[in-house]
């Protein structure tokens, strides 16, 4: 494995805390730059030369770059996961089975539900987008009807989503509960207890702690 050179854009959302939760996770050193969204400084030239797309988060790994929360989350787990501290099933049916939680997070309960109430909120970003308050509560049934297949996978007793590893789909769904729950969603019954289990994780404290934006008037850091 090459030694790390990481260093990670953004804070200060559902979407950033995914990659520094991971790289707590992992017990991964890295430099934050801790920029945020409608800041502007996504649309900086230097940034726009590393990340097209104008968006948070953004990692750097050497020479490498990759932006997509859950890709990033995904390439720091498939990377950098060791046989103590894996965050990604290595047999092939778990993989896939990982894979499939991840996209379903993702499409289902991130930017077909969550996503799409906060692009139509008043208070949110319905002025860019479109105050459309019939979106919003849809979405919000959408996201309660998905979450039933968190409430099935949770109703056998396992710890986390895979069984008894903790994986960065769980990392994924977490974000978007929390999420939820901000939004006045609410979540199905076993994700109380799951959520419960998942604070006490050092590494999940550590990744919230890190995605805390600059205080206001503190200067932000940039690279040289
Ligand atoms: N699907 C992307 C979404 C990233 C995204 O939309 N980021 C927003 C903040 S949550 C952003 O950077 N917007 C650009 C801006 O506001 O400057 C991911 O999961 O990384």
């Amino acid at each position: 494995m090459h030694a790390p050179n990481l260093t990670l854009w953004g804070v200060g959302t559902s979407r950033t805390v995914r990659p520094h939760w991971a790289l707590a996770e992992l017990g991964l050193k890295y430099e934050t730059y801790a920029i945020g969204p409608r800041t502007g400084e996504t649309k900086t030239a230097e940034y726009t030369r590393l990340n097209p797309r104008q968006k948070v988060p953004l990692l750097q790994d050497g020479d490498f770059a990759i932006g997509e929360s859950a890709a990033i989350v995904a390439y720091l787990s498939r990377t950098y996961s060791t046989p103590d501290k894996s965050l990604i099933p290595e047999e092939k049916q778990q993989y896939a089975k990982w894979l499939e939680w991840c996209f379903f997070i993702v499409t289902e309960l991130d930017s077909t539900s969550l996503y799409v109430m906060r692009r139509h909120s008043a208070d949110a970003l319905g002025p860019i987008y479109g105050v459309a308050p019939e979106v919003v509560a849809k979405a919000g049934e959408y996201f309660r009807e998905q979450l039933r297949h968190v409430e099935v996978a949770l109703d056998d007793g396992r710890t986390f989503l895979m069984g008894d590893q903790f994986t960065s789909a769980d990392i994924l769904l977490t974000t978007c509960l929390e999420w939820a729950i901000a939004y006045g969603v609410g979540i199905c019954d076993n994700a109380h207890p799951y959520l419960e289990r998942i604070k006490t994780r050092p590494g999940y404290v550590r990744g919230n702690a890190a995605n805390v934006p600059p205080a206001p008037g503190e200067p932000v850091r940039r690279p040289a």
